[in-house]
């Protein structure tokens, strides 16, 4: 089915998981790029639909260009989303693709409940957020990447990251000590644009919706 859109769209989308998984969902919704990203190092990609093109940003970039209107929609984990804050964003359409848990991890003998327990994360907002809900005091130390080094090295006791097979955690001796939250990417739509280009949108996420099997 091809969205009825007679206003230009841009959508953000980062390379990786996020564009592969996503791609199949807007070509259901006919749009389609006419690079491939992989390939090209264009940063903003024409598609099949003349007014619709996509841009290419970092996974953590993504909230930030919608909010303030340089993309109209894009699509961001969750897990980025709750750091983002959400400002300036409708969250309409959960895409269900890059489907993972939230999770603090740590060494077997870890004590998740121990007093001023040291967190290592890049997910600083999420992990204070979860904690202070226990009403436990913790010290949240940011990352910005292989956290799963932090409690080898004696960095923290725990941490909190993205857990998929487990396969990461596994061959660094670690193990999940506690869900969080069910992540999974979301569509997300600059306010602004919601209003001025609202038929367009509505078409695209209407087409989005029914690709996803969402109804
Ligand atoms: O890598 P870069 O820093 O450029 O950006 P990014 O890591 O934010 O992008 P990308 O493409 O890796 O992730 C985009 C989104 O995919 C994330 O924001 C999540 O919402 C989602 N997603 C789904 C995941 C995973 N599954 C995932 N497994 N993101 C990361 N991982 C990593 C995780 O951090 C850990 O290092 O994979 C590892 C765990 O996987 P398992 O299978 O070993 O458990
Ligand atoms: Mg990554």
């Amino acid at each position: 089915m091809t969205a009825e859109i007679a206003a230009p769209l841009k959508i953000a989308l980062s390379k990786g998981r996020i564009f592969r998984d996503t791609l199949p969902l807007l070509r259901q919704a006919g749009v389609e790029p006419l690079d491939d990203p992989d390939t090209s190092r264009k940063l903003i990609l024409a598609t099949s639909h003349p007014l619709v093109k996509f841009v290419l940003i970092r996974a953590t970039d993504v909230p930030t260009y919608v909010q303030w209107g340089a993309a109209d929609l894009g699509v961001a984990g969750k897990d980025v989303l709750m750091e983002h804050g959400g400002e300036g964003l409708y969250e309409p359409l959960d895409l269900k693709i890059a489907r993972c848990r939230m999770m603090v991890a740590g060494r077997p003998e870890a004590d998740i409940s121990a007093r001023r327990l040291r967190i290592a994360t890049k997910y600083v907002n999420s992990a204070r957020a979860f904690f202070a809900n226990r009403g436990q005091q913790v010290e949240v130390i940011k990352l910005y990447g292989s956290m799963e080094l932090a409690p080898l090295v004696g960095l923290s006791e725990v941490i909190v990251d993205l857990v998929e097979s487990g396969n990461t955690l596994r061959a660094n001796g670690l193990v999940p000590l506690e869900h969080m939250h069910d992540i999974s990417a979301r569509l997300v739509i600059n306010k602004a644009s919601w209003k001025m280009k609202h038929a367009s949108i509505l078409a695209l996420v209407g087409a989005l919706r029914e690709a996803v099997g969402d109804d």
